[in-house]
């Protein structure tokens, strides 16, 4: 079975003239695992759908800014949500260094920024506006931040740079990051009894839109070197004086070695492409379901073959 397909493959490439069909590395594809719902979930999804291929798949947890140096050197063998807002920045260093590519879009589109549960635009209604936002300060004050308003942002390596955009636009917030995303959830649901008016870091697709109806404030526009030249937004001297990207995309980033060492994988993780709903199911599933990540893979799909099956087989 194995030399007809060999032999099948090498005719395949002498008629074509492509590259050569050889078979996958026996070695371990190594796909990291980051702190968010729907990136394990996928992780596990696109794992899964190697396994089956035959391949073997490795799991690494690392963190989501370090891992495009990881993917430069070969370490890991790609990453499977790339957000413009949060990585945008270590994806295009990671680029211009070189050893990594970008291996094409998903269908998603995202967006990653303050936000609000729609009770809170009761108490402030400018929203949502950031300049009514930073009106309402004092709404959002808590013991632990005097008379500042309280932001609670994502952990630390999601680098958000909630601490520079207040600064940058003189805002009344003190900004607090979150431990976990764990926390972000806790936070609303805790608002939620009273209707408490809270602002945290939030994002889409995810599940929380599915929960808690809610609006992402509106800061001055992203424009392309807003994290780079203080010319670039609304203060002059100032990095970061804008909001994130309304309409990001999501990419996927691979090895430059991937192509060569694993074909029939890359090949499929080229077509790999996942819409808004199929994104905020998978982080469902485990946030709201509370399944294990493995759990929820399987019962994705279980549940989309239509979608996947035709990555790995073209559709016959
Ligand atoms: C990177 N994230 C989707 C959590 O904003």
């Amino acid at each position: 079975m194995k030399l007809k397909t060999t032999l099948l493959a090498g005719a395949i490439t002498l008629a074509s003239g492509t590259a050569s069909l050889a078979a996958d590395s026996s070695d371990p594809i190594v796909i990291p695992i980051h702190n968010w719902s729907s990136q394990i979930v996928m992780s596990h999804v696109v794992g899964q759908i190697f396994e089956s291929m035959g391949n073997s798949v490795e799991f690494v947890t690392t963190d989501s800014q370090a891992v495009y140096e990881s993917v430069r050197l070969g370490d890991v063998t790609l990453e499977l949500e790339v957000w413009e807002g949060a990585f945008g920045a270590s994806f295009r260093a990671a680029l211009e260094k070189g050893g990594l590519h970008d291996a094409g879009d998903h269908d998603a589109v995202t967006r990653e920024d303050w936000w609000y549960p729609m009770w809170t635009k009761d108490a402030c209604p400018g929203l949502p506006d950031w300049k009514a936002l930073n009106e309402c300060a004092h709404l959002f004050a808590t013991a632990e931040t005097g008379d500042k308003g309280r932001y609670l942002d994502g952990p630390v390596d999601w680098l958000k740079h909630g601490k520079e955009r207040v600064e940058a636009l003189d805002m009344n917030f003190t900004v607090i990051n979150a431990g976990s995303a764990a926390a972000l959830w806790a936070e609303i649901g805790s608002a939620e009894k009273d209707k408490r008016p809270v602002v945290v870091f939030n994002w889409t697709p995810n599940f929380a839109e599915a929960v808690w109806p809610g609006e992402f404030v509106e800061f001055p526009e992203w424009v392309d070197g807003c994290d780079k030249d203080p010319a670039v937004g609304p203060n002059p001297n100032a990095l970061y004086d804008c909001g994130n990207p309304a309409q990001g995309y999501l990419k996927k980033a691979a090895w430059d070695g991937m192509p060569d060492k694993w074909p029939g994988a890359y090949d499929v993780l080229k077509k790999i492409s996942f819409t808004n709903p199929q994104i905020a199911e998978m982080a469902k599933f485990v946030d709201t379901d509370e399944m294990e990540p493995e759990e929820a893979a399987e019962r994705w799909l279980e549940e989309n073959e239509s979608v996947w099956k035709v990555w790995v087989d073209g559709g016959t």
